[in-house]
């Protein structure tokens, strides 16, 4: 039904909304910036002017019109589209989420501990503090450093609890726009999709640095140091602490001190990504040692970390950013500012997830319980992976050497899968993965592994 309404919006600019235009066509409205698009999606576009009163032609136009579709999120959206599939043989290896042999999601016993903790104790909903759970906070950075560590003793760590490790990233994005403008960050080539968005959605830039190399299935070590020493000094270099996502791949400890001796050289800021610490080795303190070397040669550093994947609390939205300082002193300020970049965002995070991180951490059995759960479940995907190589190198006839599975760690596999072979995993074999070609063996059970090993060899030489 055609409807005609009249509208005073463009009386006059002054009388309706105090607006002006802006040179890249944003108007002002109040201290905030609307975007208009020009031409058919823009309302304003569509009003006719009759001298101080305008007709506004609307035929049921939305005010959301100039709103255009986006693009499904190439992560999760493998997870929606794995839900629409009715087929028998489907399988999710999208997500980065543990599930157990019967491809189940699984809650560790540690956490259903914590949370009967929680009922006995009676623990009440009020809000939490801006920088989050007190304990929780306490925690999360010995759990990364160690509690003996000097910047912990000499409280050099500026620590707010986060939403997950994105958030957490999140949070780190605005400090670094708000205390470093103009300063960029190095992002690791291929990292994990969302690191984009947060620097591009922070208004941060980014670059890359050479990180993986497909000739030798490995790391590009030397594009990689090259990169990062001819980044502007001060740079900020984004580094996945342990199981670097999508590729599975990490330096080795000496590799390591070479990255920190060129980022020491170079004035930069380490800035390392930690959701996967115990996930990688099956250790805590293994997969933390990165971020420990950099401490120990008294670097500033930033740190987000993640209970997503090791504690299975995804839904928790539970994390911490970390910010090591030379300085306790320095780490208060920077605290406080990380709250005032929290307050506005999302005022004060949840208290569920902090306060199982803290009660199986703080908790010296549960802590035990935990390791041994985290163990068992890193080793299920060591298995996997073991079972999918076997089953490749046998029924592979091609002689490919499939032996850079076994080489990667953590719970992805880059297979080398391009696009189009990716879509044929999909389209004729039902496997959901991304399309860069990893898959999350934290989603693939023994019983399976026979079926995708027939995917991607089918994948591998019949499309090109
Ligand atoms: N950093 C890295 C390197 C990650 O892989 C992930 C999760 C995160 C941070 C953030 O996880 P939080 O849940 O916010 O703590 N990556 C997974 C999960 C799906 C996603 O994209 O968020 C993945 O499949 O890559």
């Amino acid at each position: 039904m055609a409807s005609t309404m009249l509208s005073l919006a463009s009386v006059s600019p002054s009388a309706s909304l105090s607006t002006h235009e802006t040179p890249k066509g944003k108007v002002k409205l109040g201290s905030s910036f609307l975007s208009l698009n020009k031409g058919r999606n823009n309302l304003f576009a569509k009003t006719e002017s009759f001298g101080r009163i305008s007709m506004v032609a609307a035929v049921n136009v939305s005010k959301f019109e100039g709103v255009t579709m986006a693009p499904p999120d190439p992560i999760l959206g493998v997870s929606e589209a794995f839900k629409a599939s009715t087929n028998q043989s489907k399988l999710n290896l999208g997500v980065g989420a543990y599930r157990t042999e019967e491809l189940q999601p699984y809650v560790l016993d540690v956490v259903k501990k914590a949370e009967n903790l929680m009922i006995e104790r009676g623990e009440n909903k009020e809000y939490l503090p801006i920088e989050g759970l007190a304990a929780f906070n306490k925690v999360t950075a010995e759990l990364l450093f160690g509690a003996d560590n000097p910047v912990i003793k000499q409280q050099k760590v500026a620590t707010v609890q986060g939403l997950s490790g994105t958030g957490s990233l999140r949070l780190a994005a605005a400090l670094i726009e708000r205390y470093f403008p103009g300063a960029k960050v190095l992002i690791s080539s291929p990292t994990w999709g969302n690191h984009k968005n947060i620097f591009n959605d922070s208004r941060v830039p980014w670059s890359e640095y050479r990180y993986y190399d497909p000739k030798t299935v490995g790391l590009d070590f030397e594009g990689m140091i090259s990169d990062i020493k001819a980044a502007p000094e001060g740079s900020f270099v984004l580094l996945h602490g342990c199981a670097h996502n999508p590729t599975g791949i990490d330096p080795t400890p000496d590799q390591w001190e070479k990255i920190a001796d060129v980022i020491q050289e170079k004035n930069h800021i380490p800035f390392f990504d930690v959701a996967y610490q115990g996930f990688a080795s099956g250790s805590l303190d293994t997969d933390a040692a990165s971020v420990r070397l950099f401490a120990a040669r008294g670097l500033e550093l930033l740190v987000a970390q993640s209970y997503s994947k090791n504690l299975g609390l995804y839904a928790e939205r539970i994390g911490a950013i970390n910010v090591v300082c030379t300085s306790s002193d320095t780490a208060t300020r920077v605290k406080s500012q990380l709250k005032r970049i929290a307050r506005p965002m999302y005022s004060n995070p949840p208290v569920h997830g902090a306060r199982i991180v803290a009660n199986v951490v703080g908790d010296p059995t549960l802590f035990g319980e935990w390791k041994a759960e985290m163990e068992m479940m890193a080793g299920r995907i060591k298995n996997v992976r073991q079972k999918l190589y076997d089953n490749l190198t046998a029924k592979d006839k091609s002689g490919k050497d499939w032996s850079f599975i076994l080489k990667q760690i953590g719970m992805f596999s880059f297979t080398g899968l391009n696009k189009a072979q990716t879509e044929n995993m999909t389209n004729k074999w039902h496997v959901y993965m991304t399309k860069d070609g990893r898959i999350s063996l934290a989603g693939l059970s023994l019983a399976k592994c026979e079926y995708l090993s027939d995917a991607i060899i089918d994948s591998y030489h019949n499309v090109s």
